[in-house]
């Protein structure tokens, strides 16, 4: 058990040495807020480090969401400083998650938005209930993907269909998301998680993990590492742009107030 305990997220465990790392602020669809990824920050970098955890699964609690995107609510009033600060912490989880030395999977059990859809594709692989909803509704809010979206989605299912889910904000179920090679799996909702551990936790767990390490290295250098940081700061910078601008202030202001946003065109 990671020596932490967090307000919220839940930490479990399942022999051998699988840990589920659970976002817990159900009533919020799981957003993640600046305490929640804090959180996460120090509950991943303790994982890292525990030789006891061999792989981590991060999921949520409830039957509603994975993660509905960071907390629109917190973002709404950043200033372009904060919203820079708050993206880089996204990203110190983001790059935690994609580079421990242990796999990391994403058991994506229902809305995976914006920064859910982030935080799934920095996992090494996801696995979807049949409940699974992706997407990056960023620009629908006024701003852009802030935790590594512009980049780690391509990456995963191709140029072409992450300009589109990033343009237009549409949401992917899961048979679509298995179709565009975004999740591994689709999985019935009943006993997801569950059958995550079984199947695919536990099976890496039993194998050399100094080997998977190893592998998992490898991986890494070879796709992702070259000008990663270039990459973070570029849209940590561009996302603190976007804060303070009408169309940031008029979509996060109309997700509170529920009601459709009044964008500007756009400007020269
Ligand atoms: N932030 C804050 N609160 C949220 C969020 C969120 N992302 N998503 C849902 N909630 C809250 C709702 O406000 C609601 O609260 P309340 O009951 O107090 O009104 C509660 O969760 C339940 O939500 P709904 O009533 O809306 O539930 P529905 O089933 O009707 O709809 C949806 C579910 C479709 C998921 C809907 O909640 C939704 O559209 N959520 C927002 C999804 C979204 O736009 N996500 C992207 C956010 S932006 C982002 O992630 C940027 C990442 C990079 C950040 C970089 C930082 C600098």
């Amino acid at each position: 058990m990671s020596a932490t305990s967090f307000e919220n997220l839940l930490i479990d465990r399942a022999d051998p040495g699988v840990a589920i790392v659970k976002i817990n602020r159900p009533r919020a669809l799981n957003a993640l807020n600046s305490a929640t990824l804090k959180d996460l920050r120090t509950a991943l970098t303790e994982l890292a480090g525990d030789k006891t955890a061999r792989v981590v699964v991060l999921t949520g609690e409830g039957d509603k969401a994975f993660i509905a995107g960071a907390d629109i609510a917190e973002m709404k009033d950043l200033s372009p400083g904060a919203g820079v600060s708050f993206s880089a912490v996204g990203h110190e989880v983001a790059k935690l998650l994609e580079t421990m030395p242990k796999p990391t999977i994403a058991a994506v059990n229902g809305f995976a938005l914006g920064g859910g859809t982030e935080m799934a594709v920095a996992c090494d692989f996801i696995i979807a209930s049949e409940k699974a909803v992706f997407g990056q509704p960023e620009v629908g809010l006024g701003i852009i993907p802030g935790f590594g979206g512009t980049f780690r989605l391509s990456r995963a299912i191709g140029l072409p269909a992450a300009k589109e889910l990033i343009y237009s904000g549409r949401k992917v179920k899961a048979d679509e998301a298995k179709a565009m090679g975004l999740c591994n799996h689709v999985l019935p909702a009943e006993g997801f998680l569950a059958a995550v551990i079984e199947n695919h936790a536990k099976p890496i767990a039993l194998q050399s993990a100094s080997a998977v390490a190893k592998a998992k290295a490898l991986i890494v250098e070879f796709t992702e590492s070259h000008g990663l940081n270039t990459k973070i700061d570029a849209e940590a910078h561009a996302f603190g742009r976007l804060m303070t601008s009408h169309d940031q202030r008029e979509g996060m202001g109309a997700f509170t107030e529920k009601r459709k946003p009044q964008f500007e065109g756009l400007k020269a």
